[in-house]
């Protein structure tokens, strides 16, 4: 018996969660979506893998088939084009909570973030109702990032807590888990965001209703094969919507306040 499948048989220490979905976006990942998986399936094995690609060119759709035909833990969410990362999340949300999943994970498939750390994101969700891979926590690192990429990084969030006055290191990160019930509580069917600016958003709705958002120290590597997909468009998207929630949302609070004053006046 190999050690993947002793592993399997081992009930977790999340089990009380419900059953765990890491979904995989991916786009033209095909030298990465064979590694990222056989680490995954290793490092939880208790854990179902959900790869969403948008019909990537390159086959990794084809590659994902292949790996879902020898192992039922793997499934496949083929898309019709590139739609960008908030879409294929929301897809692959709304596939894991209709399959009754009670955990879902999102993570990237180029490497960047290590299936080996999920493990210590599932436990600390015992605690809390979102958990959040954080680079910017003490313990937290990034390693081969040029330094205007960790300037957006660490600007991007400065400026979210600034704006949004949400308590968190690291809010664009991509590697997060939710309980089912936080998905449901936050009314995803009125997300427009696709980039960096998607999770923010889904971190601001989780805080903004009330539901534990904790972060949890990982070590973000670059990625070494494949192309990034983020662009300069994604970055400015995060920045202009960021600044229009933070305007809604101070004006909803000088409201809030003026209309106190005005009830107490009138008495
Ligand atoms: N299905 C789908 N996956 C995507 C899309 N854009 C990016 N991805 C995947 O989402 C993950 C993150 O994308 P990256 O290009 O690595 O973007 P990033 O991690 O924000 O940027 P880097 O730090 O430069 O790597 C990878 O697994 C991509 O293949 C998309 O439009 N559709
Ligand atoms: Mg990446």
């Amino acid at each position: 018996m190999t050690e993947t499948a002793s592993n399997a048989t081992a009930t977790p220490e999340w089990a009380e969660l419900g059953k765990v979905l890491v979904i995989i976006p991916t786009y033209n990942e095909a030298e990465n979506v064979i590694p990222i998986v056989q680490r995954l399936r290793a490092a939880v094995p208790d854990a179902d893998i959900l790869i969403a690609d948008d019909n990537s060119p390159d086959g990794t759709g084809r590659i994902a088939d292949d790996l879902a035909a020898s192992d039922e833990q793997v499934h496949v969410l083929h898309r019709r084009a590139k739609e960008g990362l908030g879409a294929t999340y929301l897809a692959s949300f709304a596939w894991g909570l209709e399959h009754g999943y009670g955990v879902l994970v999102e993570h990237d498939a180029d490497g960047s973030h290590q299936p080996e750390q999920l493990p210590s994101m599932l436990r600390a969700l015992k605690d809390a109702d979102m958990v959040k891979g954080s680079r910017w926590v003490p313990g937290g690192s990034i390693k081969n990032w040029p330094w205007h990429r960790k300037f957006i990084s660490l600007g991007g969030s400065l400026w979210s807590r600034i704006m949004l006055g949400i308590p968190l290191r690291d809010i664009t990160g991509g590697f997060t888990a939710f309980r089912a019930d936080t998905l449901r509580g936050i009314d995803l069917d009125t997300v427009e965001s696709a980039g960096y600016a998607f999770q923010i958003d889904l971190a601001r709705r989780a805080v903004e209703r009330g539901f534990r958002v904790v972060e949890v120290p990982i070590e973000f590597i670059e990625r070494e094969r494949g192309d990034s997909k983020m662009s300069s468009g994604i970055a400015v998207e995060a920045a202009l919507l960021t600044t229009r929630w933070g305007v809604a949302k101070r004006g909803q609070q000088v409201k809030n306040y003026l209309g106190f004053h005005k009830r107490r006046a009138s008495k």
